[in-house]
């Protein structure tokens, strides 16, 4: 009973095992061919006929053919020579998964008695497919303070192909400024991006093009181009620049109001606010020379704005302030220098001390009967100053050893009865 019971358990156990291996082998079918994509059409993939052990005539005599679900089925078979030819181009990245193996699985039956054999077609990769980058032209934006080591992750490049037939490597065009630096993470992505590696300055060079390149491994290697344009954002690293190491000007004391006495120029080589320049008095500069000068803050024109005295001052040195519109202004100073000229505008003035009494007719010629004194306020020539007495009168200006001190004397021996009062005119002339 126990015996009976063990046999029919292992026939059993021996019928599930054979079924098991008739349903493998059928189901494993047993050829397989490899042909590249994109051959043409009629290329012959494999000899059915000598695969399936029958010959040409036994073939068709049975019935062959590929059961396929698709209309257009890539392959075809020749029922007269046993042969399985390529229906149609394939093209290996439409069919399959860019990074699998790439098996077309038929399904073909041979019937009288009905067989059915599964035959796999292996796809292989051929390089049709160059790397391609998302966008032809990449812009980026970095401020010239950025600083070397600084990392800018670009778009990586995608090829259809697989394994090494796509992107393999990556070459930038050389420039000073970049250099390229590719992480590799894994499953055909690798990331290229640009690393800073020497400052940028926005006023020496504005933008940089680059040019990124990805070859994929094929033989020989297919490539893809993409322009880089570093636009240099900028910072404001420059103070406004004085045309001019110095600047003076000569200006005529009681110049008009509103006369321009000079005009200060400084340029800022920054961009927008950080280059526009504005002009003004340094702090330092005295209320005395803020009532006499205006200082237009756009232009950098000194305007006479008050009455200019040249005796009061001949020459003014200015404290001027270029400024930029910078966040973080950058200012530079300068002096300005006004040399007033004078003009005569003074005239000379005469101070007599003469004698309280009368002179006697009898006085020697030579007698002093007045001291003269003449000033002038004005400078040089103008304030210099020369004195005369009529002809006629019989007196003379004698110079004495002080300057502009001048003594009247008598010319001569003067009579009472002849003249008894003269009216002496002075005359003072610079
Ligand atoms: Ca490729
Ligand atoms: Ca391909
Ligand atoms: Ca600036
Ligand atoms: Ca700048």
């Amino acid at each position: 009973m126990e015996q009976r019971r063990c046999l029919t358990w292992r026939t059993r156990t021996i019928w599930i095992v054979y079924i098991l291996v008739l349903v493998w082998k059928t189901a494993l079918g047993q050829f397989r061919y490899s042909i590249s994509e994109e051959v043409t059409e009629g290329t012959a993939v494999g000899n059915i006929a000598k695969d399936l052990g029958l010959d040409k005539a036994t073939l068709k005599e049975r019935g062959y053919r590929i059961v396929s679900g698709s209309a257009e089925p890539p392959f075809r078979v020749n029922t007269d020579n046993g042969i399985l030819y390529v229906n149609r181009k394939i093209d290996r990245e439409e069919v399959c998964d860019r990074n699998k193996m790439c098996v077309i699985d038929l399904k073909t039956v041979l019937e009288n008695p009905l067989e059915v054999h599964y035959v796999a077609v292996e796809i292989l990769d051929v390089n049709d497919h160059a790397p391609i980058f998302p966008e032809k032209e990449n812009t980026l934006e970095i401020s010239e303070s950025a600083l070397p080591g600084a990392r800018f992750q670009l778009q990586a490049a995608r090829d259809a192909d697989s394994g090494s037939l796509s992107v393999q490597q990556y070459k930038l065009s050389h420039n000073e400024h970049f250099r390229l630096e590719v992480k590799d993470r894994g499953e055909d992505r690798k990331t290229p991006s640009l690393v800073l590696q020497k400052s940028l300055d926005r006023e020496s060079v504005k933008t940089h093009v680059l040019l990124l390149t990805a070859f994929d491994g094929g033989k020989p290697p297919r490539s893809g181009n993409m322009t880089i344009i570093v636009n240099v954002s900028d910072v404001n690293d420059n103070p406004p620049v004085f045309s001019k190491e110095a600047y003076s000007a000569h200006l005529k004391e009681n110049s008009p109001f509103g006369t321009t006495v000079i005009q200060v120029n400084a340029t800022d080589l920054d961009e927008g606010l950080n280059g526009e320049v504005v002009y003004s008095f340094g702090n330092d500069v005295e209320a005395r020379v803020r009532e006499r000068f205006d200082l237009n803050p756009v232009t950098g024109e000194i305007i006479v704005a008050g009455l200019i005295d040249f005796e009061e001052s001949g020459r003014y040195e200015i404290d001027i302030q270029a400024s930029d519109k910078g966040a973080a202004t950058m200012t530079t100073d300068k002096v300005v220098i006004i040399n007033i000229i004078d003009v005569n505008d003074n005239a000379p003035e005469i101070e007599v001390t003469s004698f309280s009494h009368a002179l006697p007719e009898n006085s020697k010629p030579g007698t002093t009967v007045a001291l003269i004194s003449v000033k002038d306020s004005d400078s040089d020539l103008n304030g210099k100053v020369v004195c005369y007495v009529s002809k006629d009168a019989p007196f003379l200006l004698a110079p004495s050893l002080q300057s502009n001190m001048y003594s009247l004397v008598t010319k001569q021996v003067l009579d009472r009865e002849q003249q008894s009062q003269y009216n002496v005119l002075i005359v003072a002339k610079d």
